[in-house]
């Protein structure tokens, strides 16, 4: 649980490096919008094309000159793992003195896929809590694709501290018909920055709780494959809507209540009202048990265009539904987490910055 022990010191910086992998973990790392200065962005790849139009970030490696000549994977995990070990003395210079080196990757090619386990893996040896983002492929991309994908999650999950994964198959379930292929990538995209930016965000400004980084270390640290789930609101209330939003998430893949350890990362802006953060606080108290351990951290950040915004990641690990053989699938008939003790939730207003099905699906309501 949350130390009593409150001290107001405040909180002693950590470096974070957050590495991008092949050309999903390219995209995302390069669209995230972060404050620069704490946070040392990186992207690696194969492939030296797509290297180039990554101008904005400041570090960029290309992996395994020698084997693949800057031409890519071509698809195959194993040149993506070999290239990376040829350049793992590049890599060990970019991630040194990191506290917390966060991995984005999309599995299924060759480069993200065969990199990201030897780069967690290199980060561990540095001493860094690991954390990975990554994504499961679309059943169209299916066959050798998503058997890939399904192996190199297996060996990821075996060397990163915690795997958050977001899968665009389930992020299509939700989305209307009518949407395209692009506008379901969009989605992806959102839910990883957002889930991204809740903890990278959370661990490099100021916090209002006294929430130690030792403290986030043990809770994420070991867990394998995670839970997650994010809410965002505006307006009167929004930490406790927002935090409402984030429990009831239909990200959440499994039973909220059977976790031992939850992370949770509220970040409001200018506006950021005490009695709302007071009482979204309690509401998770009051939802999960009471012997979890809990690492809560609120920051009130200067970066965010809207001030009346309050944004919401939960990261759930020891989830018990996860403690299943690599390649099994989640159990969907899993019981809900127990709604908020608040239970009369305000109409639903705009929740602007995530995707429609996470606005309008509302666990107890369909
Ligand atoms: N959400 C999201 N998923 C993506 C994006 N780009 C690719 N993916 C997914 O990630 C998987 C891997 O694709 P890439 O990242 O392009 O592959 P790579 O790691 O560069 O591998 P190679 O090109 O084979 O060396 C794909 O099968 C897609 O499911 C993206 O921009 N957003
Ligand atoms: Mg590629």
């Amino acid at each position: 649980m949350q130390s009593a022990d409150v001290s107001f010191q405040p909180r002693t910086p950590i470096t974070i490096k957050l590495i991008g992998l092949g050309g999903c973990g390219g995209n995302l790392v390069s669209t995230l919008q972060l404050p620069a200065a704490q946070i040392g962005v990186i992207v690696a790849n194969t492939d030296q094309q797509d290297l180039v139009g990554r101008t904005t970030v400041p570090t960029r490696i290309l992996l395994g000159p020698q084997l693949t000549g800057g031409k890519g994977a071509g698809g195959h995990p194993q040149v993506g793992a070999e290239a990376t070990l040829e350049s793992e003395p590049v890599l060990a210079q970019a991630l040194a003195g990191a506290d917390l080196v966060v991995i984005v990757a999309g599995m299924g090619g060759g480069t993200g896929t065969g990199a990201a386990p030897v780069v967690a893996r290199l980060a561990r040896q540095l001493g860094a809590l690991t954390l990975a983002f990554v994504t499961m492929p679309f059943q169209v991309e299916k066959g050798k694709r998503s058997r890939t994908a399904e192996q190199g999650l297996a060996s990821l999950t075996a060397t990163a501290d915690a795997v958050v994964v977001v899968s665009n198959q389930k992020i299509l379930r939700f989305v209307p018909p009518r949407e395209t292929l692009s506008n379901a990538l969009t989605y992806s995209n959102t839910i990883l920055s957002a889930a991204i930016s809740g903890v990278v965000e959370q661990l490099s400004l100021p916090s209002l709780m006294q929430l130690d980084f030792s403290h986030v270390r043990q809770t994420l640290s070991n867990a394998g494959q995670t839970m997650l789930g994010i809410g965002s609101a505006t307006g009167s209330d929004a930490a406790q809507r927002a935090v409402q939003m984030a429990l009831r998430c239909d990200l959440l893949e499994g039973h909220l209540m059977k976790a031992r350890r939850l992370f949770v990362s509220i970040i409001g802006g200018n506006n950021l009202g005490l009695h709302d953060v007071n009482n979204a606080i309690a509401q998770i108290h009051q939802t999960i048990d009471n012997e979890m351990d809990l690492a809560i951290g609120v920051v009130s950040s200067p970066h965010q265009a809207n001030p009346d915004r309050v944004r919401v990641t939960l990261i759930a690990s020891e989830v018990d539904s996860f403690r299943r053989p690599a390649g099994a699938s989640a159990n969907k008939s899993a019981p809900r987490p127990k709604p908020p003790v608040q239970s009369q939730a305000p109409a639903l207003r705009k929740y602007d910055d995530l995707p429609p099905f996470l606005k309008l699906h509302r666990r107890g309501s369909a």
